[in-house]
């Protein structure tokens, strides 16, 4: 495969943008070489800068679940940019919007739509301190809620004391009121609980993991906390934006059977435009301004155009949930043809899935904690990585990300990536 056009952008864009990217996980540093410059995408194929085509497994991280360019979904943008982009006054389609997700997601009676899956849990964790009057939270090793200040702390020196900074520029007096905990291990909440009671706003979380690879919850995990927070008075905050409308209509809540205070949306929500959400039982969301007293705001909250497309999309999902069950199909077959391939030449690998979410773990399972997902190994991730690439599958370019699917992708798809992911796997062990 020739990149020669992507190296000329990157080295330009190296020249004007720090990394040369956007967002860090695009510049390739976990796989090496350069990041692939895509000029356009449909179905479930992109096409680079030179031409390449590849079947796309990062989907723009998550929201392309119909595949690019959807047709109504396009469509809905067009025309509603006809009618200018943006108004900064209230609209009718962010009615329906609000109206299609409280009245599909139980336990959401209202949300608020923000601009990111970032702005989403900042102000999730905003409006939990505000209703509880407390200040700690507590989230998971190897969880990513975005880049909030609160977010990018890791495990203190103490397990039992406040976190530290994962960041420069975020400060200690902001890590203070940041616990870490293990994912799965919910002894290890209890003690931070314990250790910090009557101090604690929210317990935040991914309900499946998708930022260390897949790591779903164990069982009586997610019940364990929700029952926690109901004994201590803790807001429960699901972080959704990878796992809403994707693992099921109803996410990861319908899959397992918990409700939480508050959940957070991105991604999906968005068709691929701006848009993050989050919402929850009204006595809590009523606390949010102007209705209370916690502020949060955004110019472009509720975009005519990123409502147009999300509210496309979400309705065609809730309209054909069967979507949901040709991922799942998809999915298992891609799964086990991966594992299977892997077995066959001996490569110790875990292979863990929840609905079209797919994490490939290249050690002996069980994988189902941080630590856990750090023993793959990252060298023949990369390695595996531009084999596919190479072959025209284009794999998130992390050991950390899970795959995403779309329902775009056809059973040729499929056979196709499980041929190149074989030619590949004979390349390397020959
Ligand atoms: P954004 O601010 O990137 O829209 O959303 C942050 C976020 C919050 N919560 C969860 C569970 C998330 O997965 C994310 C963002 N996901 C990553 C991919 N794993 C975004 C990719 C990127 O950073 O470019």
């Amino acid at each position: 495969m020739n990149y020669q056009n992507s190296k000329n952008l990157f080295e330009r864009a190296s020249k004007v943008i720090p990394g040369g990217v956007n967002s860090p996980v695009r510049a390739f540093n976990s796989v090496g070489g350069t990041p692939i410059f895509i000029t356009k995408a449909k179905g479930a194929y992109l096409w680079d800068e030179d031409g390449n085509k590849y079947i796309d497994y990062i989907s723009s991280w998550g929201p392309m679940l119909l595949g690019h360019a959807e047709p109504d979904i396009v469509k809905a943008v067009q025309e509603t940019a006809l009618n200018s982009t943006s108004f900064g006054a209230p609209t009718r389609l962010e009615v329906e919007m609000a109206e299609l997700i409280t009245g599909s997601i139980p336990g959401i009676d209202k949300i608020r739509m923000v601009n990111s899956g970032t702005e989403a849990t900042m102000s999730a964790i905003r409006v939990a301190r505000g209703y509880t009057g407390k200040n700690k939270i507590i989230k998971f090793k190897g969880n990513y809620h975005g880049h909030g200040d609160s977010f990018l702390i890791e495990a203190g020196s103490g397990a039992l004391t406040m976190g530290e900074p994962s960041s420069p520029g975020v400060t200690e007096g902001t890590a203070k009121d940041t616990l870490n905990a293990e994912y799965n291990d919910l002894d290890s909440v209890k003690k931070l609980a314990e250790a910090n009671t009557g101090d604690i706003a929210a317990i935040i979380l991914e309900p499946i993991a998708g930022n260390m690879g897949c790591i779903p919850p164990k069982e009586g995990f997610l019940k364990g906390l929700r029952e926690l927070c109901d004994d201590k008075g803790i807001v429960l905050i699901l972080d959704e934006v990878m796992t809403g409308f994707r693992v099921d209509f109803q996410g990861a809540q319908k899959i397992y059977g918990v409700t939480a205070d508050i959940v957070t949306y991105g991604k999906i929500i968005g068709a691929g435009l701006p848009v993050g959400a989050y919402g929850g039982k009204k006595e809590i969301m009523d606390y949010v301004a102007p209705t209370g007293p916690v502020y949060q705001a955004g110019t472009l909250s509720g975009n005519p155009l990123a409502m147009a497309a999300g509210y496309t999309l979400l309705k065609k999902l809730k309209e054909n949930p069967q979507v949901y069950e040709e991922l799942e199909k998809k999915a298992s077959v891609l799964a086990n043809g991966i594992g299977q391939i892997l077995s066959d030449h001996d490569i110790p690998n875990t292979l863990n899935r929840v609905g079209s979410m797919v994490g490939v773990f290249y050690c002996e399972g069980p994988v189902e904690t941080f630590e856990d997902a750090n023993r793959t190994d990252k060298e023949l991730f990369g390695k595996i990585f531009h084999g596919m690439l190479k072959r025209g599958v284009h794999l998130p370019p992390s050991p950390f990300e899970a795959f995403f699917l779309s329902n775009a992708l056809t059973s040729e798809d499929i056979s196709n990536t499980l041929t190149a992911f074989e030619e590949t796997i004979n390349e390397l062990t020959r």
